[in-house]
């Protein structure tokens, strides 16, 4: 096989010669590349000898481990489509996930029979051919309807890798701190395949956890985060230059980075962070430069090969400096969502002959002179919370069912650590106990989509279409969290 054919093959030629050095750095071991080359083609051997075959769906939903980062690369190897799960779904919202992938196995809570199958397995040998193939599957909802498996390639994922290991500077000699989990593109693709591109080391915690970060930091090269874990060290008092005496770079991405965390961060630590933007379906989009102007409130330019643009409500381009809607097109960009033609088709605009078409991203923005993108929100209700998506609609669908609730509307707020919190507006009936939101979430919806906080009102501001105004209860409650 074509070694550019297969993701791991693709990765594994980058650390090749860094067998013998350590990849993950966990509280409890120490995993070299060596290691996790046998064990995922062991891993690989044991889903083999499961039934699974190329172009399986294998849904995994299993606390970060060494093991878990095996399991993504026994998928790779064996041709199979890796499909991550928050860990924090509940029984109800994974069962539609599994519904919909009909994947040929199904790995939760436990890693445990696996790991026990594959030590009897002789590794995998060559790994399955997947040129234009989906590697992964990552679900990712809209603001109406349920969620959507954006089909990722060898090539998507790959072209990403390399061109982000090359901007960011990534060598043999950087050690990465990995606090962020692994079943988003963020910590999955974009943080792993640059260290593994290039044989780096990577110290691997379990979750952000504020001191251990910051031992973390202490002889490490290089961070990747959500905002908040920017805010969260730079609530720490006596955070700054000796934290990170021995970092060259600190990038932050999934959410908008405030220009004060920025500037904060800038003077406590000496570092501008690198803000970079992306979404499942795209991988990385746009980056701010390693050398020359990180410019806070600005995602940068676009990656190698990528082509942005901003455009009016008719589809066509607007003019340098004027706000609309994001279009991508490159290598990149995904191969569709999984079973549904017609939304993969009203999420592209023709790009016109021999040339690709464009992804419609929703997110709002500007593209200045110099070819910088300046994002201005969402078209959308989106509410990004720690970096995590919440999408209101799957939220008032629940509220409005709760005995004593008229209807509700479902808003983010800034939240001073989260960026937005989750914010509810209910209209209460007499009978309305508050008890029985919670207990009518509870085990229905992960615990980080729950509202931090309802507001009982008598009605909700209408336009004259009778729709809600979102933008008004926003204004209204924006310091609820303050
Ligand atoms: C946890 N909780 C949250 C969140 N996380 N609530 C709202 N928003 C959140 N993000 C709730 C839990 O349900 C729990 O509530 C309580 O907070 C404590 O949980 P714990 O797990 O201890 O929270 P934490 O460790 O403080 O986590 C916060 C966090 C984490 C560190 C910000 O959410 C995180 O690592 N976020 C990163 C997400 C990420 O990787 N995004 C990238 C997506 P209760 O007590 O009620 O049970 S990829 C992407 O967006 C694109 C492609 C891109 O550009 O990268
Ligand atoms: P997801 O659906 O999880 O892939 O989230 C993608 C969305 O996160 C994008 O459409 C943006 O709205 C948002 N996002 C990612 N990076 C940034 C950033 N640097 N600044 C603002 N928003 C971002």
């Amino acid at each position: 096989m074509d070694p550019s054919h297969n993701l791991y093959a693709i990765l594994r030629a980058g650390f090749a010669d860094r067998l013998d050095m350590v990849f993950l750095r966990t509280p409890e071991d120490v995993v070299t590349y060596r290691d996790i080359d046998e064990q995922s083609g062991r891993l690989a051997a044991a889903l083999g000898s499961r039934g699974v075959v190329p172009g399986d769906r294998v849904v995994v939903q299993v606390a970060k481990s060494a093991n878990a980062v095996a399991l993504y690369l026994a998928c790779l190897r064996a041709g199979a489509v890796y499909v991550p799960l928050n860990e924090a779904y509940t029984d109800e919202e994974v069962a539609y996930f599994v519904e919909d992938a009909q994947p040929a196995l199904v790995v939760r809570g436990s890693l445990d029979e696996l790991v026990t199958d594959a030590a009897g397995c002789e590794p995998l040998g060559s790994p399955a051919d997947r040129a234009g193939q989906t590697a992964a599957m990552l679900y990712t909802s809209g603001t109406t309807g349920k969620p959507k498996g954006a089909m990722l390639t060898t090539e998507n994922l790959a072209s990403n890798a390399r061109a982000l290991a090359g901007l960011w500077g990534f060598s043999a000699d950087d050690v990465l701190v990995h606090a962020l989990p692994i079943f988003h593109v963020h910590g999955l693709f974009i943080a792993l395949h640059c260290a593994m591109l290039r044989g780096c080391e990577v110290r691997f915690l379990p979750r952000f956890e504020v001191s251990a970060v910051r031992a973390a930091l202490r002889g490490s090269t290089v961070m990747m985060g959500v905002p908040t874990f920017y805010s969260r060290l730079l609530a720490e008092p006596d955070f700054g230059v000796d934290d990170c005496r021995t970092m060259r770079l600190f990038i932050s991405g999934s959410a908008p980075l405030t220009e004060s965390v920025h500037a904060a961060f800038a003077q406590r630590t000496g570092h501008r962070i690198l803000e970079r933007y992306g979404m499942t379906e795209t991988g990385m989009i746009t980056s701010n430069p390693l050398d020359g102007d990180r410019i806070a409130g600005t995602v940068g330019h676009p990656l190698p090969d990528v082509e942005i643009r901003a455009v009016d409500e008719h589809g066509a381009a607007c003019p340098t400096g004027a706000v609309g809607v994001v279009e991508v097109r490159g290598p990149n960009v995904f191969a569709g969502y999984w079973r549904m033609p017609d939304k993969t088709a009203s999420s592209f605009r023709d790009g016109g002959d021999d040339s690709l078409d464009w992804f419609v991203t929703g997110d709002l923005g500007s593209v200045d002179t110099y070819g910088r993108l300046t994002l201005a929100g969402r078209g959308t209700d989106l509410i990004i919370s720690g970096g995590l998506n919440i999408y209101p609609k799957e939220i008032e669908l629940l509220l409005d069912d709760v005995p004593g609730v008229v209807e509700s509307a479902v808003i983010g707020v800034p939240h001073p650590d989260l960026g937005d919190g989750v914010l509810a507006v209910i209209v209460a009936a007499a009978d309305f106990d508050p008890a029985a939101i919670a207990a009518a979430l509870d085990g229905r919806l992960a615990r980080f989509k729950h509202p931090k906080h309802v507001a009982v009102v008598t009605d909700l501001p209408r336009n004259a279409m009778g729709k809600v105004e979102k933008a008004a209860l926003r204004r209204a409650y924006v310091d609820v969290f303050s």
